[in-house]
């Protein structure tokens, strides 16, 4: 039986990794961070929350992380811990830095001198391209990027090449383009669009408020992402992938298609408010995951509408039980 280590085991793309990992027979860990309040809802959603051995530990304490790679002996590490919300890191722009950037020196430090044999998996992110230089961004791109959150993955992605190229570890890098679903966070926009467009079908919200509702965002599912993480641990060599639909969509296009699907017009609803713009606009992401497609044989199996919809069905069921 492989054992895996998932940092960010919590979030979004944790509990979709976590249940991939049990169904091919893995033995999950998950490095977990103390909460005051239950952290765990997305795995119990999947159905998967007994099936997980939890460690705990905090990216920005390199001991935990160091006792969490030693307690689990991985075949295979996932990093996908963060403080991953953009808007929010220029807020907490230090806490980013630390446990986005420096806590992949404390994980991959941990595996090199305890475990140098694990494969290691860095959740690099399409923000890392900021302000584009290339229309459509593949691994040859240069980056430029625009938050904190940018600065501290790019660090981040860097220094996984770095442990690759200086002692030969099996690190590999996602450059991951926006994925999400029904367990998106609410404070991402497909989430709090479709949240909102329940609540105001179902007379519980009268308005939505938005920021810059022009910015273009190439959209993919985050269970079809998942999928491209663990093949990039299953290949000989170590390399660098982008994951991305190729299609890119306006977040006004996006609050079209979720109202719609509930027979409401986002015109009459959503209104501008200069709160939720940011000092640094990421205006367009548009991913070209060639690369991936021809080495790993990966390809994107949800279009925006198909997601849309899973995600609008899920949210009308969930606000019609509060
Ligand atoms: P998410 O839902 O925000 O999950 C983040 C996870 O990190 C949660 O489990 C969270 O724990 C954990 N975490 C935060 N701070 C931590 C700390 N100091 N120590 C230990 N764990 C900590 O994010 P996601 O959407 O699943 O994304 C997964 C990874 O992919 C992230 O690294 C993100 O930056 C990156 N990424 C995401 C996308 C995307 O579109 N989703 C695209 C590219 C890259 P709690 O639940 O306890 O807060
Ligand atoms: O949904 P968002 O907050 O995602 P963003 O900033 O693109 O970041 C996500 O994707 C990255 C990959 O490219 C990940 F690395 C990162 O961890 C995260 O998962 O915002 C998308 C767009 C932005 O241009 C934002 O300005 O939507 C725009 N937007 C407009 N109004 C809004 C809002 N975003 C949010 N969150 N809330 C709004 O009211």
């Amino acid at each position: 039986m492989k054992s895996a280590l998932i940092t960010g085991i919590t979030g979004q793309d944790g509990a979709y990794l976590a249940k991939l990992l049990l169904d091919k027979g893995y033995k999950v860990h998950g490095l977990v961070a103390r909460r005051s309040s239950d952290s765990r809802w997305r795995l119990r959603e999947m159905g998967i929350e007994q099936d997980i051995v939890y460690l705990d530990g905090d990216m920005a304490d390199a001991c935990s992380v160091q006792r969490a790679v030693i307690k689990s002996a991985p075949d295979e590490v996932y990093n996908l811990a963060a403080q991953s919300f953009v808007a929010a890191s220029w807020d907490q722009p230090v806490t980013t830095g630390i446990v986005d950037g420096l806590g992949v020196t404390h994980l991959l430090e941990a595996i090199r001198q305890f475990s140098a044999q694990t494969r290691f998996y860095q959740a690099s992110t399409s923000e890392m391209f900021g302000l584009i230089q290339a229309e459509q961004q593949d691994e040859h791109t240069p980056f430029y990027p625009r938050s904190p959150y940018g600065v501290a993955k790019l660090y981040g992605h860097w220094i996984t090449v770095n442990y690759r190229e200086s002692y030969g570890l099996h690190a590999s890098s996602g450059i991951l383009f926006n994925h999400e679903s029904p367990l998106r966070g609410i404070e991402f926009v497909t989430r709090k669009v479709t949240d909102a467009a329940a609540r105001i079908k179902q007379g519980k919200q009268q308005e939505l408020r938005l920021g810059n509702i022009d910015a273009k965002r190439d959209w993919g599912f985050a269970g079809d992402y998942v999928e491209a993480m663990w093949l990039m641990l299953q290949q000989d060599t170590p390399d660098d992938y982008v994951v991305a639909t190729g299609i890119t969509t306006t977040v006004r296009e996006m609050c079209r298609i979720a109202f719609e699907h509930v027979g409401l017009d986002y015109r009459d609803f959503v209104k501008i408010d200069p709160a939720f713009f940011r000092p640094a606009e990421v205006e367009v992401l548009l991913g070209n995951s060639a690369k991936a497609q021809r080495v790993l044989g990966w390809k994107p199996r949800t279009d925006l509408d198909t997601l849309i919809r899973m995600m609008m069905d899920a949210d009308m069921k969930r606000v019609a039980k509060e």
